[in-house]
Protein backbone atom coordinates (compact mmCIF):
# COMPACT_ATOMS: atom_id res chain seq x y z
CA UNK A 1 0.00 0.00 0.00
CA UNK A 2 2.70 2.43 0.91
CA UNK A 3 4.63 1.69 -2.59
CA UNK A 4 1.34 3.06 -4.54
CA UNK A 5 1.42 6.33 -2.29
CA UNK A 6 3.74 7.76 -5.03
CA UNK A 7 2.25 7.63 -7.85
CA UNK A 8 -0.98 8.72 -6.21
CA UNK A 9 0.86 11.82 -4.94
CA UNK A 10 2.68 12.23 -8.61
CA UNK A 11 -0.67 12.33 -10.07
CA UNK A 12 -2.79 14.73 -7.95
CA UNK A 13 0.72 17.38 -8.68
CA UNK A 14 -0.09 17.00 -12.07
CA UNK A 15 -4.29 17.92 -11.48
CA UNK A 16 -3.09 20.89 -9.41
CA UNK A 17 -0.92 22.11 -12.50
CA UNK A 18 -3.60 21.43 -15.06
CA UNK A 19 -6.01 23.12 -13.23
CA UNK A 20 -3.91 26.16 -12.61
CA UNK A 21 -3.92 26.74 -16.68
CA UNK A 22 -7.50 28.41 -16.23
CA UNK A 23 -5.13 31.10 -15.72
CA UNK A 24 -3.35 32.47 -19.04
CA UNK A 25 -0.09 33.72 -18.92
CA UNK A 26 0.95 35.91 -21.73
CA UNK A 27 3.99 38.16 -22.56
CA UNK A 28 6.46 37.03 -19.61
CA UNK A 29 9.32 38.64 -19.18
CA UNK A 30 12.61 39.33 -16.42
CA UNK A 31 14.24 42.66 -16.91
CA UNK A 32 17.70 42.38 -17.86
CA UNK A 33 20.23 44.05 -15.40
CA UNK A 34 23.99 44.93 -14.69
CA UNK A 35 26.23 42.59 -13.30
CA UNK A 36 26.32 43.09 -9.62
CA UNK A 37 22.60 43.86 -9.50
CA UNK A 38 21.12 42.22 -6.34
CA UNK A 39 17.31 42.57 -7.69
CA UNK A 40 15.05 42.38 -10.62
CA UNK A 41 11.65 42.72 -11.39
CA UNK A 42 9.41 40.10 -13.52
CA UNK A 43 5.91 41.11 -15.53
CA UNK A 44 3.01 39.36 -17.42
CA UNK A 45 -0.41 39.75 -18.42
CA UNK A 46 -2.51 37.50 -16.17
CA UNK A 47 -5.82 36.39 -17.38
CA UNK A 48 -8.77 35.01 -15.20
CA UNK A 49 -11.43 33.65 -18.09
CA UNK A 50 -12.99 32.04 -15.56
CA UNK A 51 -16.18 32.91 -13.21
CA UNK A 52 -14.35 33.22 -10.04
CA UNK A 53 -11.93 35.64 -8.71
CA UNK A 54 -8.55 34.57 -8.07
CA UNK A 55 -5.54 36.42 -6.97
CA UNK A 56 -1.93 35.91 -7.10
CA UNK A 57 -0.44 35.12 -3.44
CA UNK A 58 3.23 34.37 -3.83
CA UNK A 59 5.71 32.68 -6.08
CA UNK A 60 9.72 31.48 -6.54
CA UNK A 61 12.21 31.36 -8.39
CA UNK A 62 15.09 29.13 -8.44
CA UNK A 63 17.08 32.34 -9.19
CA UNK A 64 16.01 34.30 -6.72
CA UNK A 65 16.19 33.93 -2.77
CA UNK A 66 13.18 35.83 -1.97
CA UNK A 67 10.52 36.76 -4.49
CA UNK A 68 8.14 39.32 -3.50
CA UNK A 69 4.66 41.03 -4.93
CA UNK A 70 4.81 44.66 -5.66
CA UNK A 71 2.47 47.36 -7.03
CA UNK A 72 3.55 51.38 -7.15
CA UNK A 73 1.82 53.74 -5.82
CA UNK A 74 1.86 57.62 -5.95
CA UNK A 75 2.62 58.95 -2.24
CA UNK A 76 2.55 62.70 -2.40
CA UNK A 77 3.13 63.10 -6.10
CA UNK A 78 6.32 60.74 -5.92
CA UNK A 79 5.81 57.21 -6.87
CA UNK A 80 6.44 54.80 -4.75
CA UNK A 81 7.24 50.91 -4.66
CA UNK A 82 5.25 48.76 -2.34
CA UNK A 83 5.13 45.37 -1.11
CA UNK A 84 1.58 43.49 -1.35
CA UNK A 85 -0.03 40.79 -0.31
CA UNK A 86 -2.00 39.72 -3.25
CA UNK A 87 -2.38 40.54 -6.94
CA UNK A 88 -6.14 40.82 -7.03
CA UNK A 89 -7.50 38.79 -10.71
CA UNK A 90 -10.91 39.63 -11.26
CA UNK A 91 -12.78 37.04 -13.32
CA UNK A 92 -12.86 37.93 -16.57
CA UNK A 93 -10.51 40.18 -16.43
CA UNK A 94 -6.75 40.40 -17.87
CA UNK A 95 -4.14 42.05 -15.34
CA UNK A 96 -1.11 43.48 -16.42
CA UNK A 97 2.26 43.22 -14.43
CA UNK A 98 3.95 45.86 -16.11
CA UNK A 99 6.87 48.69 -15.29
CA UNK A 100 4.94 51.61 -13.26
CA UNK A 101 2.44 49.37 -11.60
CA UNK A 102 2.08 45.27 -10.39
CA UNK A 103 5.26 43.49 -10.49
CA UNK A 104 7.19 40.72 -8.99
CA UNK A 105 10.42 41.73 -7.13
CA UNK A 106 13.09 39.04 -7.30
CA UNK A 107 15.28 39.61 -4.28
CA UNK A 108 18.91 37.74 -3.40
CA UNK A 109 19.92 36.75 -7.16
CA UNK A 110 22.01 33.39 -7.49
CA UNK A 111 23.28 35.76 -10.36
CA UNK A 112 22.07 38.75 -12.66
CA UNK A 113 19.78 37.03 -15.39
CA UNK A 114 20.88 38.17 -18.73
CA UNK A 115 19.04 38.59 -21.84
CA UNK A 116 18.62 35.51 -24.28
CA UNK A 117 18.36 33.05 -21.17
CA UNK A 118 14.85 32.71 -19.59
CA UNK A 119 13.93 32.58 -16.17
CA UNK A 120 11.79 30.11 -14.11
CA UNK A 121 8.82 31.39 -12.00
CA UNK A 122 6.34 29.77 -10.14
CA UNK A 123 3.07 31.66 -9.46
CA UNK A 124 1.15 30.89 -6.08
CA UNK A 125 -2.90 31.57 -6.29
CA UNK A 126 -5.02 31.96 -2.89
CA UNK A 127 -6.80 28.80 -3.95
CA UNK A 128 -3.76 27.00 -3.72
CA UNK A 129 -3.14 26.21 -7.44
CA UNK A 130 0.45 26.85 -8.88
CA UNK A 131 1.50 27.79 -11.94
CA UNK A 132 4.84 27.36 -13.77
CA UNK A 133 6.18 30.39 -15.56
CA UNK A 134 8.97 30.16 -17.86
CA UNK A 135 10.02 34.13 -18.20
CA UNK A 136 12.47 35.57 -20.92
CA UNK A 137 14.43 37.70 -19.84
CA UNK A 138 14.73 41.00 -21.57
CA UNK A 139 15.40 44.77 -21.24
CA UNK A 140 12.53 46.74 -20.01
CA UNK A 141 12.32 50.42 -19.98
CA UNK A 142 11.81 51.05 -16.37
CA UNK A 143 8.37 52.76 -17.15
CA UNK A 144 7.08 51.70 -21.08
CA UNK A 145 5.14 55.31 -22.48
CA UNK A 146 2.54 53.51 -24.60
CA UNK A 147 0.24 55.42 -26.90
CA UNK A 148 -1.22 58.32 -25.36
CA UNK A 149 1.71 58.28 -22.40
CA UNK A 150 4.17 60.20 -24.52
CA UNK A 151 1.34 63.22 -24.87
CA UNK A 152 0.54 63.95 -21.38
CA UNK A 153 2.40 67.18 -20.82
CA UNK A 154 -0.18 68.38 -23.30
CU1 LIG B 1 9.30 46.23 -6.80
Amino acid sequence: MRIAALPLALFSLFSATALAQSLTVEDARVRAVPPGSPTTAAFMDLTNPGETDLALVGGASPLAGTLELHNHVMVEGVMQMRQVEEIPLPAGETVRLAPGGWHLMLFELARPPVEGESVALTLTLDNGETLSVEAPVRRVQPMEMQGDGQHMGQ
